[in-house]
């Protein structure tokens, strides 16, 4: 299952476009590698770098964990978001890169009174596309919700009544305060993971250390 890409003198990390792929550029030339396409231009999804052994898969953010999981990336970087609500499972994650940060809160209605709601024992409709986190956040609360799956856009949800509350990661919050939202509830802080397959660990160990080691001087100097 968690078998690694085929020639153990090459590697493949797995990005997504956009913060993490714009965040992780500096950790790699920390490592010495430039990637030599922009995936913002380019419609390739395998991009070359200065290094002829390491070459970069542009997926989709949630795809991270799974292109690591089963071999088809060596390494890749993540969201703890992310990485919560797929579980993990065959990754092993040696760095907090402390990039792309954000927080993963609870918003509403400008109008609703939250408090009250859950002091009262209502039942809410809680939009996400985190719905792991936000099953164990009123868990702990001793909420009961109703969570509704959502893959995107998850502010327009109370604008519109589908639900009472987002769960949603924040950042400037310029978001929800143009949509009359406001953020009663912080769950936890999100920063993103370097994530290895756990097989490419000990296979490839030679190429992969000193990049991890790399990556992990790089972040807390940043950080
Ligand atoms: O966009 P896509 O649907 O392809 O996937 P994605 O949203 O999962 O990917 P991407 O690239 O947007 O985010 C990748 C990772 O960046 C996430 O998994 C988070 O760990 C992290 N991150 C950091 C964020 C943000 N900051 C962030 N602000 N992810 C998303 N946002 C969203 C936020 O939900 C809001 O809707 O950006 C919007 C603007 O945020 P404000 O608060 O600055 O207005
Ligand atoms: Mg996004």
């Amino acid at each position: 299952m968690t078998k690694p890409t085929q020639d153990s003198s090459q590697l493949i990390l797995a990005l997504s476009k956009g913060r993490i792929f714009e965040d992780t550029l500096p950790l790699l030339a920390a490592a010495g590698i430039e990637v030599l396409e922009n995936p913002e231009t380019s419609r390739k999804l395998i991009l070359a770098t200065n290094d002829p052994g390491v070459r970069v898969l542009i997926v989709r953010a949630t795809d991270v964990p799974t292109y690591v999981q089963y071999g088809a990336a060596d390494f890749g970087v993540a969201g703890k978001d992310v990485l919560l609500e797929h579980g993990g499972e065959g990754l092993y994650q040696p760095v907090d890169l402390r990039i792309a940060c954000c927080r993963m809160s609870v918003a509403v209605n400008a109008g609703f009174d939250y408090e009250t709601a859950v002091r009262q024992g209502a039942r809410l409709r809680v939009a996400t596309k985190f719905v792991e986190t936000a099953r164990e956040h009123f868990a702990k609360k001793g909420v009961h919700v109703d969570l509704i799956k959502l893959y995107g856009s998850m502010e327009l949800a109370p604008l519109v009544g589908l639900s009472d509350a987002i769960v949603d990661v924040v950042s400037t919050g310029g978001t929800l305060r143009a949509n009359n939202l406001v953020e009663v509830e912080k769950i936890m802080e999100i920063s993103s993971r370097l994530v290895v397959n756990q097989a490419a660990l000990k296979l490839k160990r030679e190429r992969l250390q000193p990049i991890i080691e790399a990556f992990d001087r790089a972040s807390r100097q940043q950080g």
